[in-house]
């Protein structure tokens, strides 16, 4: 019986993966890929409930609490200094061109007003404006995409598959239940009716970003999500929204890019990303924090430097990836002051060098000690951290026709043989990006 049931889910699975297998992107679709590769650098913003114990997003999960109590943080969550605006402005004065919003975490709360739930920021707190409403209407308004996170998890329903899942054990141990009430089958549908919430009453959305599928990753029997259909009902609603998966593996049939959490692509610095095979079709993408947490968390002041983010988003770009930077918003509403100094500090690197990381692909040399290259057409943009003589040796097939600083435009010597070029400066380079634009034949 149990190796007809586990040939049954085979089945299904590789009937499904088949399925996902004949999906062909739209034209909109396509071009939407495009439009997000070539912007090189998002926002991602972890807020919710959880922000009001300022211990971060996995709070319910790490402190162990019963999720009962847990909730009452909703009746105390009241953002009075939240303001749409403030909040995109500052964010596309970064020169950030999208904003990947957490619409529900695996607490499962709703941060719009969902008519599937009453654990939404309608229902469950004495604020009551719909905040997913509030930040689509400005980023419509004031042209940036948005993107929405969506969870797989949730901690809280009891329709969420938890028993067998590598979180649930604390639903078990708090609950005392091993076995979900309302089946899979009501939770997957909840899910649909919540994302066709998101992609009808929010205008355009540029991307759904997922995240928790690793939550099944270690299941004895392997765990179908039905991804293919809701994939597919995604790209019916809106063909030109992307799908991306954060399941840290290869990507699936039907998504549209590829994300790597904490590392650039192909490392596997935090360790997330073991094995995670590179897309070499689709856009990708590197999620990082600012700090060292996601969602707020008192604690960690412990921001990263302006030098070390910029030179982090030229090296994504260098591995031809956009970098989504995280923000994690206090309580209150506001973005804490030292993430608004960095966003400032982005914004006014960007506006001078932009040029040399929108619109780019990989350089043509794998990123180097001394620093990364990225390319625009026939510009192959060389752009020096950390240099400690007055030359530099490039192992480039192509052949140079000419060089000069992208900053004061100054002609830099080169000489050039079978072994590729060689840059001779009057100075050491020095500064955060030191960058030297080359025109390749
Ligand atoms: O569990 C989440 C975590 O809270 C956060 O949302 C990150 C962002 O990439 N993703 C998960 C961990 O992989």
């Amino acid at each position: 019986m149990k190796r007809l049931l586990t040939l049954t889910l085979t089945l299904l699975i590789s009937t499904s993966v088949v399925a996902q297998g004949t999906y062909t992107p739209t034209a909109e679709n396509l071009a939407s890929r495009k439009e997000f590769a070539d912007s090189k650098f998002g926002i991602f913003i972890h807020w919710g409930i959880a922000s009001v114990f300022g211990q971060g997003e996995w709070y319910l999960h790490r402190a162990q609490l019963n999720h009962q109590e847990y909730k009452k943080a909703a009746d105390a969550y009241y953002p009075h200094r939240f303001d749409a605006k403030e909040w995109v402005k500052a964010i596309k004065d970064s020169g950030a061109k999208y904003i990947t919003f957490v619409s529900r975490h695996h607490d499962g709360f709703s941060m719009w007003d969902s008519a599937y739930t009453d654990y939404d920021i309608m229902d469950a707190t004495p604020y009551k404006r719909d905040i997913i409403k509030e930040l689509a209407r400005e980023c419509h308004r004031q042209g940036i995409r948005l993107h929405f996170y969506y969870s797989h998890i949730d901690w809280s329903r009891d329709d969420y598959p938890a028993p067998t899942s590598t979180t649930g054990y604390h639903k078990r141990k708090v609950t005392g239940k091993d076995h979900f009430d309302g089946g899979w089958d009501n939770y997957y549908k909840f899910m649909n009716n919540q994302l066709t919430e998101l992609l009808t009453k929010y205008g355009k959305i540029g991307a759904i970003w997922f995240d928790g599928h690793w939550d099944h990753g270690k299941d004895k029997e392997p765990f179908d999500w039905r991804l293919d259909e809701q994939y597919a009902l995604i790209h019916k609603l809106q063909p030109a929204c992307l799908i991306c998966n954060n399941h840290n593996l290869a990507a699936l049939p039907g998504e549209d890019f590829q994300t790597f959490e904490r590392d650039l692509p192909g490392e596997n610095k935090a360790g997330f990303s073991e094995g995670q095979e590179v897309s070499q079709s689709l856009p990708l993408e590197t999620c990082q924090t600012m700090n060292k947490s996601w969602g707020y968390v008192v604690k960690d002041t412990n921001y990263k430097s302006l030098e070390y983010l910029i030179r982090y988003l030229v090296s994504t770009s260098g591995k031809g990836a956009n970098l989504m930077l995280n923000i994690g918003p206090q309580p209150n509403g506001e973005i804490p002051a030292a993430a608004l100094e960095r966003l400032k500090g982005m914004g006014e690197w960007l506006r001078k060098y932009g040029d040399t990381i929108y619109g780019t692909t990989a350089g043509d040399i794998a990123a180097q000690d001394w620093g990364v290259t990225t390319r625009k057409g026939d510009r192959l943009f060389v752009h020096i951290f950390d240099l400690k003589e007055k030359s530099l040796h490039l192992p480039l097939k192509c052949k140079v026709k000419s060089a000069k600083l992208f900053d004061s435009k100054t002609h830099v010597m080169f000489t050039q043989d079978a072994d590729g070029v060689i840059l001779t400066f009057d100075t050491v380079p020095s500064g955060t990006d030191y960058i030297v634009e080359l025109k390749t034949k």
